[in-house]
């Protein structure tokens, strides 16, 4: 019996029999007995954040088709392009079968077993360790795997490998948010439910483009019925700003002095909810007193909104018959100020008293099907569970809980994702693992990711595919199963805990990422550390014990079928009739704000601060400001244009790794880079719609063909995100709280290519 059979014979307890039944994925994530045949099975969508539901058609236990599912809360029967293309996908000649080593930079990879493949992930990161120190090693995960990979992921990186550094895309994306929200409740806590889009009087989208990035959330504000005033901030008239009632095209980053100037309205007419901001709020007084410097008038120049649209708008907002709710994604989380302006966005909720009731709340929206996994449980920036690295208590639970030694659990948190780029740059860094995310594309700033990888010692990425960027640079890539080949949970932006189950048997020898870790975790010698961890749903376990008594508790959730009954369940959902091991949780805001719960019986749709008790120490929220900081990349004589960059189209995804393999999909969006540029400017250069040009900025050139469009204003064009060069241009310039990096705005020229 080969090592790796043996190892997992071992270890696998129960599933031994099945391991051996199924040499391609080892028997993890196999079929419930009652799919063997035909049937459907029901699974969250693998994109988005918005975590839809989707029914698996099943052949002789494999998914041959699907349909959204009609009775799952958050999509109600709708699907996206790329949720209705979601199997395609998994079929490709470039999917990574078996586990690839590249020895020498000039022959080609070779495939390896996976035996090997472990040994030598252990033998070569080790070295450097031993050569380097213990932190010389990093990885940078995603928001893309289920919760139960994600919490593994980093406990065997951190607990079992030792390593301090690790980080997520989700930097990318989420950090601003996460910050905020925890600067200001205690807890990052997006407060919302979906059904809040359609109960709003009035809906603000502040840098958000939902037709596009979230197409079924859109629907769901469609359905609003109270004829809603709907509010579009962005630089450009998106396909969101179509179902607008009003379309603000704000400047690029012209956000923080465009919300100062709301609140210096709404505080000027008095039209603060003062019961509210007295019961519930610190910091109010000394907001007050510095927003007096931001009038409409003093705020113009860099909001490029009139100041009677301000006033207008600011009226609007403080309407106390109003519901009102503000959402925000991209546009303001990828900023040099986006956690100061995410926490504008909450000031002027609790200024008005809007969080808490049907229809308010300020509101981020995540992106990736798992970031809110990943925000609770990568055991990055956060210890397991929103719990604190530097917590004594925080490491004594998750010590006990996990039966891990407490020395093992590191004392700080990891560095974020630029600095162990720069720690790379710096030497400091000599080993890095990838985990389901492609930074030789989506990293700000590209070139310095390509010349910083050139200083590893070794790069592992683990990934589906062995085209992308990053794959094709690795010194050993790990194939991996695929969502719809393992089983496991997303939490969705809602907070929406979902199922996702197993349809498809992985091509070849591809493994689950779950199985994959456990046998990095046998071969790095540390397999006894994870014996709990013996399969997803015993990992969910963990997790739920990990929760208690934190405000995402979800102790109450009994298994991965009951959240199937219950169409998904929002977190927290605590069980208050069980005997708790953690002390002093009696009182807790938690406990208070989901009375609901325990009173009720379950509700499909929950939101946070119904009771206005937050989760910092004395239950109150924290107004917090800054005055806005000069633009990290202005522009110039010769680099005149300001570029945006974002989603392109519904049917596009990310670095294109997954959506690209889909001929449906390849027909729903352009076949060529098209760069957006107003007439007026096009005219001033001398190019016409579909023109060859070059777009330069200080750190790159590429190419594309114009499209001349008035959706962007004169003096801004926009790039999708999806094309691999877009970010050789970004300018590295980063949220000086979350560490994001901005990439909307860098200073660039356009030229006509001869
Ligand atoms: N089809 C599709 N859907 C996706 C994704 C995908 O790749 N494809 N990715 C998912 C992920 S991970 C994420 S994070 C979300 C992102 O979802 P969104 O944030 O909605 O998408 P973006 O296009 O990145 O940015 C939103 C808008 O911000 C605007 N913007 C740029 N600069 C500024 C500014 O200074 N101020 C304001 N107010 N607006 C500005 C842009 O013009 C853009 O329209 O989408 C998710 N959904
Ligand atoms: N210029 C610019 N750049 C941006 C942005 C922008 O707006 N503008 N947006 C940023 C944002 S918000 C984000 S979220 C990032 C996204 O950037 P990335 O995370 O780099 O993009 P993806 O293409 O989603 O990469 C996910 C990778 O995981 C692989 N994969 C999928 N499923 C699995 C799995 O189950 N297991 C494993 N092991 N691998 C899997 C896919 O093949 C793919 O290679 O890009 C950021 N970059
Ligand atoms: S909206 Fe998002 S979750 Fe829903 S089908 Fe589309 S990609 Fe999937
Ligand atoms: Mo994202």
């Amino acid at each position: 019996m080969p090592a790796l059979a043996k190892l997992l014979k071992q270890k696998t307890g129960p599933l031994t029999a099945e391991l051996l039944l199924r040499p391609n994925d080892f028997g993890l994530g196999k079929l419930p007995r009652n799919l063997e045949t035909d049937g459907t099975a029901s699974s969250v969508c693998g994109f988005c954040s918005t975590g839809c539901q989707l029914n698996l058609h099943l052949h002789q236990g494999e998914a041959v088709g699907l349909t959204p599912s009609t009775d799952y809360p958050v999509n109600l029967g709708m699907a996206c392009p790329k949720g209705w293309e979601a199997l395609a996908v998994l079929d490709s000649p470039d999917r990574a079968t078996a586990p690839l080593l590249k020895e020498f930079a000039n022959e080609p990879a070779k495939e390896i077993s996976w035996d090997l493949a472990a040994k030598i992930f252990s033998d070569k990161f080790k070295k450097v360790q031993a050569t380097y120190g213990k932190d010389s090693v990093a990885f940078i995960s995603t928001g893309q795997i289920p919760t139960e990979e994600m919490a593994f992921l980093g406990s065997f990186a951190k607990f079992g490998m030792g390593i301090k550094h690790g980080d997520g895309n989700t930097r990318q994306c989420m950090a601003t948010s996460v910050v905020a929200y925890k600067q200001a409740f205690g807890f990052d806590a997006p407060p919302y439910t979906y059904g809040d889009f359609e109960q709003s009087d009035v809906v603000i989208l502040m840098g958000s483009n939902l037709a596009i990035a979230h197409p079924i959330l859109y629907q769901r504000l469609a359905r609003n019925k109270r004829n809603p005033d709907i509010v579009v901030i962005d630089p450009r008239a998106t396909e969101t700003a179509q179902i607008a009632t009003q379309h603000l095209a704000i400047k690029s980053k012209g956000d923080l002095p465009l919300l100062y100037a709301l609140a210096h309205c709404i505080i000027r007419e008095d039209r603060v909810d003062h019961d509210f901001l007295r019961e519930h709020t610190d910091g109010f007084d000394d907001f007050a007193d510095f927003v007096k410097n931001y009038s409409p008038e003093a705020t113009q120049e860099k909001s490029g909104i009139a100041p009677a649209q301000v006033e207008a708008l600011a009226k609007l907002i403080s309407d106390p018959t109003k519901r009102v709710s503000m959402w925000w994604t991209m546009g303001v989380n990828q900023s040099h100020e986006g956690v100061r302006t995410a926490q504008a966005i909450i000031n002027l909720c609790l200024m008005t008293g809007n969080i808490g009731k049907p229809g308010t709340g300020p509101n981020s929206i995540t992106g990736q099907c798992n970031a809110m996994g990943s925000r609770l449980f990568s055991n990055t920036t956060s210890l397991l569970g929103g719990h604190d690295f530097a917590n004594p208590s925080h490491r004594e639970k998750v010590s006990r809980i996990l039966e891990i030694p407490e020395e093992n659990i590191p004392r700080e948190p990891s560095w974020a994702y630029d600095q162990i780029i720069d720690g790379i740059e710096s030497g400091k860094i000599k080993g890095l693992w990838v985990i389901a995310t492609n930074p030789a594309h989506s990293w700000i700033n590209q070139s310095k990711f390509h010349k910083v990888r050139k200083k590893l010692d070794f790069l592992v990425v683990q990934d589906m595919y062995h085209s992308t960027e990053t794959a094709q640079t690795a010194d050993l890539l790990l194939p991996a199963a695929s969502w719809g080949e393992k089983g496991g949970t997303f939490i969705n932006s809602e907070r929406r805990i979902g199922t996702l189950k197993q349809v498809r048997h992985a091509p070849g020898q591809a493994l689950s990422d779950f199985r994959i870790l456990q046998l990095l975790a046998n071969a790095w010698g540390c397999g006894e550390m994870f014996e709990k961890w013996s399969s997803p749903h015993a990992a969910f376990e963990l997790l739920q014990q990990l929760s208690e008594g934190q405000p995402c508790d979800i102790t109450g959730i009994q298994g991965y079928q009951h959240l199937d009954e219950q169409g998904g369940i929002q977190w927290p959902l605590p069980t208050f009739n069980v005997q708790r091991s953690t002390p002093n949780i009696e009182a807790s805001p938690l406990e208070r704000s989901t009375l609901d719960v325990r009173r009720s019986t379950f509700k499909s749709e929950r939101r946070l601060f119904e009771d206005h008790k937050f989760y910092t120490p004395n239950g109150r929220a924290k107004f917090l400001f800054d005055p806005p900081a000069p633009l990290p990349e202005p522009t110039c004589e010769a680099y005149p244009f300001t570029l945006l960059t974002g989603r392109g189209t519904s049917a596009q995804w990310h670095t294109q790794s997954r959506t690209n393999k889909s001929a449906v999909l390849r027909k729903l969006y352009p076949a060529e880079l098209l760069l957006d540029l107003h007439p007026e400017d096009a005219d001033r250069h001398g190019i016409a719609d579909r023109d060859q040009i070059s777009i330069s900025s200080r750190r790159g050139t590429i190419t594309a063909h114009a499209h001349l469009t008035t959706n962007v204003s004169p003096g801004e064009v926009f790039l999708p995100m999806h094309e691999g060069s877009t970010n050789l241009l970004t300018f590295p310039a980063f949220d000086p709280h979350s560490r994001q990096p901005s990439y909307k705005a860098c200073a660039v020229k356009v030229l006509k290519t001869p």
